[in-house]
């Protein structure tokens, strides 16, 4: 399947890129990811089943960081 791709603001370095990755790495259904700080990007491969968005939001936001949405791909 196609990879998630999903908008995050607020991040300023590797630190907050790793911050980001660990979070959203923890969640159920997520196989990989990979965050892109220049873009603010982070592209998830997921299992569809067990990936929920509303989850991914949330940690987003408790790692102190904006979720901005999914882009299109
Ligand atoms: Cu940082």
């Amino acid at each position: 399947m196609n990879p998630l791709l999903l908008k995050i603001g607020g991040m300023s370095c590797q630190h907050c890129v790793a911050h980001v990755t660990q979070a959203l790495q923890e969640l159920p259904g997520v196989i990989s990811v990979s965050v892109d700080l220049a873009s603010g990007r982070a592209t998830l491969e997921i299992e569809e089943a067990y990936f929920n968005m509303d989850e991914a939001a949330e940690a987003i936001a408790e790692a102190g960081y904006d979720f901005l949405g999914q882009i299109e791909p």
